[in-house]
């Protein structure tokens, strides 16, 4: 069995990669596709974890490196599960996050239903030779108005059960330690440890 010693991060975005490359080992060399040239993969999947794993093979086959990539996204569950896996396109179509956040806070205002919400993280891990594993973790939470400025993407709207702050709020590691990801990676180191 050989050891890694480098992965891949595949993923375009920046929070994500910190988080991911923060998870890791120290030992082990992390690699932003984006340095390689690698652009993204067309994420036409129905789920987080075939999203993930289209990125997965997309960019180790790219790049011949063990690869680990991530699809998450914000569910609401007034809105029946939305943004989910369009999270990223309801930022990208409305023009950024901000607006984003202002249309989930708008929709989930208006129904005045409960304000629970999830976010989920499908990690997948894929070796050149095709082996892969994916797994997923989900945190939940509450909807909440636009809070603090840490972290990246949702992290303002969203409150983890048993808090009292916004993700935003909170300091990196004190986020790392709990989110999505966190638990995601928590399944997977399980089952890739031995190879590090
Ligand atoms: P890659 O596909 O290159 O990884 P992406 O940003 O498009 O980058 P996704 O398709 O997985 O990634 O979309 C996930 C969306 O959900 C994206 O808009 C993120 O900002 C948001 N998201 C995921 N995890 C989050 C977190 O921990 N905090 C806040 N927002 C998060």
């Amino acid at each position: 069995m050989q050891k890694i010693d480098k992965i891949l991060v595949g993923t375009h975005n920046k929070g994500k990669f910190i988080e991911i490359s923060d998870l890791l080992p120290k030992k082990i060399e992390k690699i932003s596709p984006i340095n390689l040239d690698i652009e993204s993969p067309v994420e036409n999947g129905k789920t987080f974890e075939e999203n993930s794993e289209i990125k997965a093979n997309f960019f180790c086959e790219k790049s011949n490196l063990v690869t680990l990539s991530d699809d998450s996204g914000l569910e609401v569950d007034c809105l029946n599960g939305e943004p989910g896996i369009f999270s990223s396109r309801w930022a990208d179509e409305l023009g950024g996050f901000q607006n984003a956040m202002i249309k989930i806070l708008d929709k989930v205002k208006k129904l005045n239903k409960n304000t629970n919400a999830q976010f989920v993280s499908s990690l997948t891990i894929r070796w050149p030779d095709g082996k892969k594993i994916t797994e997923t973790g989900i945190i939940k939470g509450n909807i909440t108005d636009i809070k603090g400025t840490n972290g990246f993407g949702y992290d303002p709207i969203f409150i983890p059960k048993g808090y009292s702050k916004t993700f935003a709020e909170m300091n990196y590691l004190e986020k790392l330690k709990i989110d999505h990801r966190q638990v995601a990676y928590q399944k997977l180191f399980k089952k890739i440890k031995v190879y590090f």
